[in-house]
C-alpha cells in the first residue's frame, strides 16, 4: 500500500487522482458537519466553492427542499439557513434535505479532487468507519484542507490518527510519502481534545468568534460510524450508522 498526504488543498493535488482513493479532512470544521448532517438524516450535500455558487446551486434544485449552509469568516451567511457548526445539523433541520455546503477550505478541497475514482469525508468523528473503509486499497492519498492553502495541524493530527489505524490492518509494507511521516509523528504527538483543537490557528480563531462548543464535539473521536462519499459531485452516506440500523429493526 503507498500513502501520500497533502497538508494543503492546493493546485498539486488535482493531479494524477483518477484511478486513486482520496480521503479529504476538514476537522474544522467542513468535514465533521458533513459526518453530523448525515448521520442526522440530510438526502445529501453538494459542496460549493463560493456563497454565490451555492446560492445559484440551490436555486437550479428547488429551494424547498435544500438547506444552505457554511460560512463565511466562519460565520453564516447572510441569507444562509445553517452556519458552518456540527451543533446546528440536527434532523429538525436536516432530514431528508440535500444540503447546498459552501465552506472557505473544505468544501472546495472536495471540488479539487472531484476526479478521482472514490472521494471519502473523514474528521475525528468518523475516523475508525474510514479506517476500516480504506484499509484495502492499493494507493491512498489523504487531502488536508487545510486554511487558505497553508497548513493546519488539526488536518494533519487527523490524516496522522487515519494513517495510523489504516497501517494497523496492513500485513505487508506500506509507503508514505514524506508528509505521511510527518502526520504520523504529529498524531503521536499530540492528544486530540477541545484543548488541543482551540490552540490551532483554525481552532483559535472559532474560540475568538463565540463558538468554542464546535470544537468538544468535532474533538469526539469515533462519535459516528459513517462513511460520507462524494459521487458525481454529491456527498452521501455510505454504510449505514450501525446504531441508527439497529434502533430501526422492529
Ligand atoms: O474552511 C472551511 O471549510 C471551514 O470549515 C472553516 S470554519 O471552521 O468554518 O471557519
Ligand atoms: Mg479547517
Amino acid at each position: 500500500m503507498r500513502i501520500n498526504v497533502f497538508f494543503a488543498a492546493q493546485e498539486p493535488v488535482t493531479l494524477d487522482m483518477v484511478d486513486h482513493t482520496v480521503v479529504v479532512i476538514d476537522v474544522l470544521r467542513a468535514t465533521s458537519c458533513m459526518v453530523e448532517a448525515l448521520v442526522s438524516g440530510a438526502e445529501g450535500v453538494y459542496p460549493a466553492a463560493s456563497t454565490e455558487d451555492a446560492i445559484k446551486l440551490a436555486s437550479s434544485l428547488g429551494r424547498e427542499d435544500t438547506v444552505l449552509c457554511g460560512e463565511s469568516k466562519g460565520v453564516m451567511v447572510e441569507g444562509f439557513d445553517l452556519g458552518n457548526s456540527p451543533h446546528e445539523f440536527v434532523p429538525e433541520q436536516v432530514a431528508g434535505k440535500r444540503l447546498v455546503m459552501a465552506t472557505t477550505n473544505g468544501t472546495r478541497a472536495f471540488l479539487m479532487v472531484g476526479d478521482a475514482a472514490r472521494v471519502i469525508a473523514c474528521s475525528f468523528t468518523n475516523l475508525e468507519a474510514v479506517a476500516r473503509e480504506v484499509s484495502d486499497v492499493d494507493y491512498l492519498v489523504v487531502v488536508c484542507a487545510g486554511r487558505a492553502g497553508m497548513f493546519s495541524l488539526d488536518d494533519a493530527v487527523c490524516a496522522g490518527a487515519l494513517m495510523r489505524r489504516v497501517c494497523e490492518r496492513q500485513d505487508g509494507d506500506v509507503e508514505f510519502n514524506d508528509a505521511g511521516i510527518a502526520a504520523m509523528e504529529l498524531a503521536n504527538t499530540f492528544r486530540v481534545n477541545a484543548d488541543f483543537l482551540a490552540s490551532t490557528w483554525s481552532g483559535q480563531r472559532i474560540v475568538e468568534i463565540g463558538l468554542r462548543e464546535d470544537l468538544e464535539l468535532c474533538a469526539q473521536i469515533d462519535r459516528h460510524a459513517v462513511v460520507p462519499e462524494m459521487d458525481d459531485l454529491v456527498i452521501r452516506v455510505r454504510s449505514p450508522e450501525p446504531d441508527r440500523e439497529e434502533e430501526e429493526e422492529p
